[in-house]
């Protein structure tokens, strides 16, 4: 390695080791890794999966290509000896911020695992120049800039492949660029990133402002661009053809250069639809398969056998539903097909509910991947039962075959190994290194469960990364954290169904039983980190509050020896990295029903936190495989949820005026003391919205929330029990292992 990287200085920078600048050796280790990348063998098979997605929230690459490569101990040593400490080398890379949050991250471990299990599978994407978005916090609230990361030299390589991609009066051409995935095995798959080569990041103008209309030069320039206007949402629909277009023309070329006739299609491949983005996958490919004299009916049988759905919400305004028109005007050519594809459904059913084009004239994307793909599965167990129950009932009566749940997981390459060196070693150290192939293996440290010495190492550990979060913190937002303090942590998008609101009205409780003079016997570090949708008005406002809070609180010499708010600014997957393995509390605590599976309440588990947590998607797993008295589970079922929601039963009003304590909570949202320091249109808007509609049920399960918090804070003073809790869930962590998740999907799904 010493060698080879020595060699690439000179050549580059005219550097060597000794003389070159950070960011010099951040670059040659990129090239040297990309090199390695390349000598690795590829997955090939007869059969092809390709997994689509709008989002892939890769992280940054560096340190975990190097694991799976086997060549992170080497690296780091080498770079000791010459003075660097990797983890500066790692900052010098920029994350791509190709996702929202959980279904990107999603797709980024699974691609991870299915490189490691050797499976044939590539991802397939857009290139987002400026991704989502940075978040930067003024004034106490929230504002947007573009977060550029593609540098001249990146993971990035331009495959010299060109698609060509029809619109309605203009045709764009796609660039397909790649980024190696390497498994943690010696195998190697393939990231496609499809861009245009008209973007023009010049287009964009104070914050994240551009031209929606510029198709040309705007295409790949931001991740779902503000969908609050028409325009936002046809740019929405240009790129998600875009992608499907661009990606139904390589499997094709793919196929083909295999060897195979795509007459034979669902034989040699299988694409993975994640969340209903990539929809019109299905009528472009049989466009594109009748273009080449395959007959409509072979054609949409093929495809139908070849495409596999994942639901990943209920969210109603998550449903995508476009209007035809907006079909018309960008891609009229899909039209016929769609308009076919529903015209054989309706020939099928009567049932309304489950047609294509309702009577608004709109197309509902989930249902054509129902009917014409061959699997349906949701992403937790209680999520896919609420899916057949409920959401998509009229569809399971019809193709009860097709649904079938795959929980969620978590490459334990990046979320232990790589964010969790140090507790990684220990419990090699204690039971060997099976566990690293075999994530079921982390059971053997059970044995451990009453070692003393064990139990205070895992507190030790804890401690070291407290610490090290504290240095990150004081270093990029000048926040002092106190390391003997509960680190109690909700990080995750800002949605009202996740209810950080709940948390920070714990806050206000907290705040208000300290200055009522109940010292609490411990100092707590509540850390939220979460970015909201542009125009997510209320989202923005619940930032605000926290921040207001976290002001408020910080100017308080009283309360703020023992209660500090801290809000991560841009909070993304390099931060969670930093933030989960020094987590005690990890908050889930979505209302019952709405968190589809969640996958940060599996990443905090396996680093040793307790959750505290409704009974929601994956976190009925986590409890069932801990058992209760290892998590703290709190709050109204998913049934009483869906029955109060059925029979428009719940009125936060009539919680209000009954309870004069949550009364005095809600209240202080606009208190004197919060108004002086905040906005008073945001913080009023929310106290409105709370006590008038709370859609999500806030003040539903707040009294359980804070009692159980209570209880938690209390348990957590008996360091031992706590210490045996927080192992039994790393114990039982394998389970949410996306290899496993992986194994599933081929075995029940892809049969690759
Ligand atoms: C749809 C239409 C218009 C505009 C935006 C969207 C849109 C964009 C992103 C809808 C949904 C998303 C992302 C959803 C998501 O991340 N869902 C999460 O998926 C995780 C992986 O399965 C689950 O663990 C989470 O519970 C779920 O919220």
């Amino acid at each position: 390695m010493e060698q080879q990287l020595q060699a690439i200085l000179k050549n580059q920078f005219n550097k060597t080791l000794e003389t070159a600048e950070k960011s010099e050796i951040y670059q040659a280790l990129m090239l040297f890794t990309k090199h390695k990348m390349q000598d690795m063998p590829k997955n090939t098979g007869e059969r092809k999966l390709y997994y689509v997605s709008a989002e892939f929230l890769i992280g940054k690459l560096l340190s975990n290509n190097l694991i799976n490569l086997g060549l992170f101990d080497e690296a780091k040593e080498l770079l000791n000896h010459y003075g660097y400490d990797l983890t500066e080398i790692e900052d010098e890379e920029l994350e791509p911020s190709l996702g929202n949050g959980g279904l990107g991250r999603l797709a980024a471990c699974f691609l991870d695992s299915i490189a490691t299990l050797n499976l044939c599978g590539d991802g397939a994407g857009l290139n987002y120049h400026d991704g989502l978005f940075y978040q930067k916090f003024y004034d106490k609230k929230q504002s947007e800039q573009k977060n550029p990361w593609i540098t001249e030299k990146s993971w990035l390589t331009d495959t010299g492949l060109r698609f060509k991609v029809p619109f309605a009066d203009f045709e764009l051409e796609a660039i397909m660029y790649d980024i190696d995935v390497p498994g943690y095995n010696g195998t190697c798959n393939k990231l496609h990133l499809f861009d245009v080569a008209t973007v023009d990041e010049n287009i964009i103008h104070d914050g994240i402002n551009f031209d929606k209309t510029d198709i040309k030069h705007n295409l790949t320039l931001f991740l779902y661009p503000d969908d609050s206007d028409e325009a936002g949402r046809l740019l929405r629909v240009y790129q998600q053809y875009f992608l499907v277009s661009s990606t139904a023309q390589l499997i094709l070329q793919d196929t083909k250069q295999r060897g195979y006739d795509i007459k034979d299609l669902s034989k040699h491949v299988v694409i993975q639809i994640n969340d209903t983005h990539p929809t019109m996958i299905i009528p472009e490919l049989i466009r594109l398969m009748t273009a080449q004299g395959i007959s409509i009916d072979d054609a949409i049988e093929q495809v139908s056998k070849t495409c596999a759905y994942t639901n990943h919400t209920i969210l109603a305004e998550a449903l995508e539903k476009w209007p035809m028109s907006f079909m018309r005007k960008a891609v009229p050519q899909l039209v016929p097909i769609i308009e076919e594809l529903d015209r054989r459904v309706k020939e099928k059913t009567s049932d309304t509910r489950t047609w294509i084009l309702d009577n608004e004239d709109r197309v509902h994307m989930a249902h054509i991947d129902i009917h014409y793909g061959y699997s349906v599965n949701g992403v937790a167990a209680l999520h896919t039962e609420i899916l057949k129950s409920s959401e998509l009932k009229p569809f399971y009566d019809l193709y009860p075959e097709k649904f079938n749940n795959k929980t969620n997981g978590i490459t334990f390459r990046r979320w232990l190994l790589h964010c969790n060196n140090e507790l990684a070693s220990y419990i090699e150290s204690l039971i060997g290194s099976e566990f690293k192939k075999d994530a079921t293996k982390l059971e053997k440290l059970l044995e451990y469960k009453d070692n003393q010495q064990v139990l205070d190492k895992l507190c030790e550990i804890k401690k070291n990364n407290k610490t090290k979060l504290a240095d990150f913190l004081m270093h990029t937002q000048n926040i002092n954290i106190d390391t003997n303090s509960i680190f109690d942590i909700q990080i995750k998008r800002l949605h009202e169904y996740k209810r950080q609101q709940m948390n920070a009205l714990y806050a206000v409780y907290k705040y208000l039983d300290i200055k009522s003079g109940n010292i609490p016997k411990r100092p707590i570090t509540m850390i939220f980190g979460a970015k909201a949708a542009p125009a997510y008005t209320i989202a923005k406002d619940i930032i605000h509050f926290i921040l207001c809070l976290s002001e408020l609180i910080k100017n308080d010499n009283y309360v703020n020896k023992y209660l500090n708010i801290v809000m991560v600014e841009n909070y993304n997957v390099t931060k969670a990295a930093k933030l989960i393995p020094a987590c005690d509390i990890s908050e889930q605590i979505s209302l019952a029903s709405k968190e589809a599976s969640g996958t940060g309440n599996m990443k905090f588990m396996l680093n040793g936190a307790l959750t505290l947590g409704t009974r929601d998607g994956a976190n009925v797993e986590i409890a069932e495989l801990v058992g209760d008295e290892n998590i703290y589970s709190f709050g109204k079922s998913s049934d009483e949820v869906i029955k109060l929601y059925d029979e428009h039963s719940y009125s936060s009003a009539a919680i209000y005026e009954s309870d004069e304590k949550i009364a005095e909570l809600v209240d202080f949202i606009v208190d004197k003391k919060l108004i002086r320091i905040g906005d008073p249109v945001c913080l009023g808007r929310l106290y409105k919205e709370i006590v008038g509609k709370d859609w999500f049920m806030t003040l539903l399960d707040l009294k359980e929330y804070i009692e159980v918090k209570e209880k938690m804070l209390a348990d957590y003073e008996d360091r031992n029990t706590w210490a045996k809790k927080s192992l039994i869930n790393i114990a039982k962590a394998g389970f949410f292992s996306s290899d496993r998740t992986i194994e599933e999907y081929n075995n029940d799904i892809w049969h690759l």
